[in-house]
C-alpha cells in the first residue's frame, strides 16, 4: 500500500528504488503486485561463458524495458542452488518463474511445488526430461540437436572426397545439461554415416575457457594425431586455442575447430582464422520471455514451444558479421 502511493507521487523515484530494491539481496519486493508490476524470477545457471554474460544482460535488460520487477539470482552452476531460488522465488510468491536448467533431470519436485502454489514457470534456454508436461507453461529455446548436425555437416562437407580417418576430440559442455547431450548426440548422428570420422577422446570442459585448455592439454598428450576439435561452446574452443598453440601447433589450420554460440570472442577468433566454422546458439531471449511472462499472467495460451532462430558462420561470414555483432 506504501508502494502505491509514494509510486503516485514520486513518480521517476519510485522505479529506482524499486530497481534497487530488486536487485540485491531479492528480498525488497516481496510479493511483487502490490506495486502494479509483475514479479519474475528468474533463475539463471550461472556466468560460465560469453553466452551466458550476453543472455543475462538480454533478461535484464527486456524486463527493464518491459516494466518487469525482476528477481535474479546466479546458481554457478549448480543445481542445488538453483532449486534454492525457486524455493525462494516461491516463498515470494513472484507472479512467473523463469529458469534456465543446470541439467536436465531432478526437477518434478520443485516444479510440482511451485505448481501447487499456482505460480507458472517458463522454461529458458535449456530443457528438462520430466514426462510431465503441466510442470511448465512453455520453453523457449535453441533446437540443440540441430546445432550438432550443422557441426557434423560442416565436417562431412570439408572432407568429401577424402578417404583417410579423420580424428576428432570433443569437449563436450557441463554434464546432464541438454546443450551438451543435445549438441553431443546431433553431432554423432551426422558423422556416423563415415566410417572415416572417428571421436577419438570426449570430455566434459564444463562450458568454461579454463577447463577447455586443460582438457584439450592433456589431449593433446594423449593423442598424437588430432585432426578436428569439436568445442560445445566457444568459450572452451578459445581455451583449447591457447593448449594447441601452447604445444606449437596452428589452430584452424593443423587442427580443425568447430564451436558453438558465435559470441563475439569466438567470431574474432573465426576471423582470425584459428576456429573454422561456428554454429550460431542466440543468447538474446529476453524480449521473447517477457513477452511470454506478459501473456502468461495475462491468462493467454502461449505455444509449447518457441524455438530461436539460427545461422551459421564461415571465415568469410564472420568479418563481415563482426563490425554488428551485439555480443
Ligand atoms: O551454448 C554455453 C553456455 O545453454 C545454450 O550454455 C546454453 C549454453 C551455451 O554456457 O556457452
Amino acid at each position: 500500500m506504501l508502494k502505491k502511493i509514494s509510486a503516485v507521487v514520486l513518480g521517476g523515484l519510485m522505479v529506482t528504488a524499486l530497481a534497487a530494491c530488486g536487485g540485491d539481496d531479492g528480498a525488497g519486493s516481496g510479493s511483487g503486485n502490490d506495486d502494479g508490476k509483475i514479479t519474475l524470477g528468474f533463475a539463471q545457471v550461472g556466468a560460465e561463458s560469453g553466452w551466458r554474460t550476453a543472455n543475462t544482460k538480454s533478461v535484464q535488460d527486456s524486463a527493464k524495458e518491459a516494466g518487469i520487477d525482476l528477481q535474479f539470482s546466479d546458481a554457478q552452476q549448480k543445481q542445488e542452488n538453483q532449486i534454492k531460488a525457486i524455493r525462494s522465488y516461491i516463498t515470494q510468491k513472484v507472479d512467473v518463474i523463469a529458469f534456465s536448467p543446470v541439467v536436465e533431470s531432478g526437477w518434478d519436485t520443485v516444479l510440482r511445488e511451485a505448481k501447487d502454489a499456482k505460480i507458472p514457470v517458463i522454461l529458458t534456454d535449456r530443457a528438462i526430461d520430466s514426462p510431465d508436461k503441466t510442470l511448465y507453461k512453455t520453453f523457449i529455446g535453441s533446437d540443440f540437436v540441430l546445432e550438432g548436425k550443422k557441426a557434423g555437416e560442416w565436417l562431412v562437407t570439408e572432407y568429401q572426397g577424402k578417404t583417410e580417418p579423420v580424428n576428432i576430440v570433443e569437449l563436450q559442455g557441463s554434464t546432464g545439461s541438454a546443450p551438451a547431450n543435445d549438441r553431443k548426440a546431433g553431432f554423432a548422428d551426422v558423422i556416423k554415416a563415415d566410417p572415416k570420422f572417428k571421436v577419438v577422446a570426449s570430455q566434459t570442459g564444463e562450458f568454461t575457457r579454463a577447463k577447455g585448455k586443460e582438457v584439450m592439454d592433456a589431449f593433446l598428450k594423449a593423442n598424437k594425431d588430432i585432426d578436428v576439435l569439436y568445442a560445445h561452446n566457444d568459450d572452451m574452443g578459445l581455451g583449447a586455442i591457447e593448449a594447441i598453440e601452447g604445444a606449437g601447433l596452428k589452430p584452424g589450420v593443423d587442427i580443425k575447430i568447430i564451436t558453438v554460440d558465435a559470441v563475439k570472442d569466438g567470431m574474432q577468433a573465426l576471423a582470425d582464422g584459428k576456429i573454422n566454422f561456428i554454429v550460431e546458439c542466440s543468447p538474446l531471449l529476453g524480449p521473447q520471455l517477457m513477452d511470454l511472462v506478459k501473456k502468461v499472467v495475462a491468462g493467454e495460451t502461449v505455444p509449447e514451444r518457441v524455438v530461436t532462430e539460427e545461422t551459421t558462420f564461415t571465415q568469410e561470414q564472420a568479418k563481415a558479421a563482426l563490425p554488428n555483432r551485439q555480443y
